[in-house]
């Protein structure tokens, strides 16, 4: 391990009472919960972007993060320290998959060509420190949207030239996420939407959304890349209105193209909270559909109307969220993404710990929450019975679509409506709280 971090020493589990600051006091690893080891459940990982490459700016400043890269002025020698400086950063604290952008890990360059270049160089080695440290590779994606050339959008853009050139940065992430043997493949299309309808063809920018999705399918049974495929819905930012709107919109239109079999989704929850969504909600939507795939961890503020990707601290959204995916049998190919970032005051090194302890914690105990409610049967129980006259008589002729409209009338002329119960919604609340309390 490179010691870049000489300050902080791993990060290990000393239980809820511990004062350690820079411990876990629910993220037990090899804990069993459910049948399974914690570390295997929540799969936690970490974003590159956020980690290693952001600083803390933002639209009024510049950056304000302290690092140990700051002096460094080559690129790719600051590229190849910032690779030593993740997995020493992942190796204290215990997360055992990363996921990034093809431009987080490499400098762009002035051409295709030189820019994958340094891209090969670059793999070459996290390849090393992956094999020497055994951490993995959740999923790569590419951003097509940071340089000026996809400022109208990459597989939506007007200019064909752009399209190609986004399938070519598709083309070489997909085959370096290969190598390093991702589990999965992101896109999210940052600028695949629009700012006004007045200069877009909304017909041809969806079609060709769908033919780029089309073209990477077809691109993965060439090479025999077995990973993943997720789309990643969110509402809007940077583009006023992007096609991935939420979960809902990306799952009609997967199934619209006949691409609903070769994609899952990967939810995120301040993308949810931009749509007019909880976490949950977008969860539930991609469980029912049998598309829920991985989870970008992180959380919004309610009061602000951006993506502020900040750790999730929240209780609530982390048990209702390993409520779902629990539900859905765990992850299989997917996990929790820390797509967080620390806030523009939390310049130190050791808040980088704090963050991802916070993040980890949070959904450790999450994890146990949810476990003890599923166990318990609490929600199934009541949601069972609230749905039980579709168990007989005319209720099971609904749900074994029986009947049409004449003999659901002969029934609504013969029987007046006397059976509803009350959702217990409060009830149902408390209970929620209770063993949230513990
Ligand atoms: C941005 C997205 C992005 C994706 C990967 O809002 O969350 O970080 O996760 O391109
Ligand atoms: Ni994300
Ligand atoms: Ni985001």
């Amino acid at each position: 391990m490179a010691d870049i971090f000489s300050a902080v020493k791993k990060i290990e589990f000393k239980g809820k009472d511990s004062k350690d600051p820079l411990s876990f006091r629910y993220y037990n690893p090899d804990e069993v919960v459910a049948g399974k080891k914690m570390k295997d459940h929540l799969r936690f990982g970490m974003s590159y972007w956020h980690t290693l490459t952001g600083g803390g700016v933002d639209v009024f400043g510049s950056k304000t993060y302290d690092r140990p890269w700051d002096k460094i002025t080559d690129e790719m020698e600051l590229a190849e320290f910032r690779v030593k400086a993740a997995f020493e950063l992942m190796e204290k604290l215990g997360v055992p998959y990363f996921c990034f952008h093809d431009r987080d890990i490499a400098p762009e360059a002035d051409t295709l060509e030189e820019t994958n270049r340094r891209l090969d160089k670059i793999v070459d080695v996290i390849e090393a420190e992956m094999k020497r440290t055994g951490i993995k590779l959740l999923w790569g994606t590419s951003n097509c949207f940071s340089n000026p050339r996809f400022m109208h959008g990459a597989a939506t853009s007007p200019h064909a030239e752009v399209f190609a050139y986004a399938a070519a940065q598709i083309k070489k992430a997909m085959e370096i996420t290969k190598r390093l043997n991702g589990e999965g493949y992101v896109f999210w299309g940052g600028r695949e939407g629009y700012e006004s309808l007045l200069n877009t063809d909304v017909k041809m920018e969806l079609d060709n959304l769908a033919s780029m999705l089309q073209l990477a399918c077809d691109y993965a049974d060439e090479i025999g890349f077995k990973g993943q495929f997720y789309i990643e819905p969110k509402p809007k930012e940077p583009t006023k209105h992007q096609y991935d709107f939420d979960a809902g919109t990306v799952i009609g239109f997967l199934k619209t193209y006949n691409l609903d079999k070769k994609f899952k989704l990967n939810i995120e929850a301040n993308h949810a909270t931009l749509a007019g969504h909880t976490f949950q909600h977008e969860l539930r939507i991609a469980r029912v559909n049998g598309m829920l795939g991985s989870v970008d961890a992180n959380q919004g503020d309610l009061l602000l109307g951006w993506d502020t990707d900040q750790f999730p601290t929240n209780i609530y959204d982390a048990v209702l969220a390993m409520y779902e995916i629990l539900l859905d049998g765990g992850f299989k190919t997917g996990g929790l993404n820390f797509d967080s970032k620390l806030r523009r005051g939390s310049f130190d090194i050791e808040d980088i710990f704090y963050g991802y302890i916070s993040g980890m914690d949070t959904f450790a105990y999450g994890l146990k929450v949810a476990a003890k409610i599923i166990e318990d049967k609490v929600f199934e129980k009541f949601v069972a019975d609230r749905y039980s006259s579709y168990k007989n008589g005319i209720g099971k002729d609904i749900a074994d679509k029986k009947i049409g409209f004449k003999e659901l009338e002969a029934y609504a002329l013969k029987h007046e409506v006397s059976t509803i119960t009350s959702g217990r919604q409060e009830m149902l609340e408390t209970i929620l709280n209770n063993y949230i309390f513990g």
